[in-house]
């Protein structure tokens, strides 16, 4: 006899929950390969991304989500807790990413936009780092009385053998019905977004402390001959002295800028990349509608 068709598994599972908890870094595990960007700063994620795993049957379809912004309220914060907001209304599972054995404000704000209706895992990430483990078992208890929470998972999304058990449970909660994306796509974002958002990663991480939220990048040009592609892109600032943040002593900063991001772009792709950038001022675009929409944000 032959093997019965299999019926296909595939769903949303939304990622959530307040800025650096390793919502990104977790996507990332998740599906495989590095889609979306991370760093110790706050505001790295500000865009909806869609990361995509194919496995046997089933396609899970992960959501990563900007953090909830309560620190400042400006156009680009309210525009970005839209985009969570509006993530969540539509997907099959939320994992809900909490540091394991801490609970503050701010992971309170996040929990209360949740929906009732729909099944949320609590993500306790970070395990690594909690030393005394048998703290872990009341906090995890005084977790239960927040939230009906549909699942309670201790992990560490450095630990592979913990995403693999993670991606085993998030699962169940899949719905039978064909897949949405081709078994090989990795994201819903095109390569031009994707190179906006490395170069943007390395200026998060390569930049002191003060530059970050006031920053954007905007790809200006991106072509591609064969396995060559040439992009050019605009590294966008508050204020003149950003500038010369951003430039570096006789250009050293944004040459390593350039360079670490092109190398990731050539890891990604598996191709040769030119990546031409450029710096500007253009004051007040964090909270100008208008220019937000021009840079890409929702
Ligand atoms: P997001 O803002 O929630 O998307 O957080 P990111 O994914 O950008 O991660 C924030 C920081 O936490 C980064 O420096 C990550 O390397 C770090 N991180 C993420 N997951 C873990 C983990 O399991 N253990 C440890 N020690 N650090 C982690
Ligand atoms: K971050
Ligand atoms: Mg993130």
């Amino acid at each position: 006899a032959g093997a019965l068709p299999t019926a296909t598994r595939c769903g949303y599972i939304a990622i959530v929950g307040k800025p650096n908890v390793g919502k990104s870094t977790l996507l990332n595990a998740l599906v495989g390969a590095k889609i979306s960007i991370t760093s110790r700063k706050a505001q790295t994620t500000r865009h909806r991304i869609h990361g995509i795993r194919t496995e046997g049957a089933t396609q899970y379809i992960f959501v990563d989500t900007p953090g909830f912004q309560t620190r400042h309220d400006n156009a680009l914060n309210r525009a970005l807790n839209r985009t969570v907001v509006a993530t969540l209304a539509d997907v099959d599972v939320v994992l809900f990413v909490v540091e394991a054995g801490r609970f503050d404000l701010a992971d309170a704000k996040v929990l209360a936009l949740l929906p009732s209706n729909v099944p949320v895992l609590l993500v306790a990430n970070k395990l690594d780092r909690v030393h005394r483990r048998a703290e872990l078992a009341p906090w995890l208890r005084s977790m239960q009385d927040r939230h009906p929470f549909a699942e309670f998972f201790p992990m560490s999304a450095r630990q592979a053998r913990d995403v693999q058990r993670l991606l085993a449970l998030c699962e169940r909660y899949l719905p039978q019905q064909p897949w949405l994306y081709e078994a090989d796509d990795l994201t819903d974002r095109s390569e031009r977004f994707l190179a906006g958002e490395l170069v943007r990663e390395k200026l998060f991480r390569l930049t002191g402390d003060e530059l970050p939220y006031g920053a954007t990048v905007v790809v200006d040009r991106f072509e591609q001959e064969g396995q060559l592609r040439r992009i050019a892109a605009t590294i966008i600032v508050e204020r003149d002295s950003h500038k010369g943040m951003v430039i570096g002593e006789g250009g050293e900063r944004l040459k390593r800028i350039g360079t670490e991001a092109r190398q990731e772009m050539e890891r990604l792709w598996g191709g040769k990349v030119f990546l031409e950038l450029w710096v500007k001022v253009r004051s007040g675009w964090a909270d100008d509608e208008a220019k937000l929409r021009a840079y890409g944000y929702e």
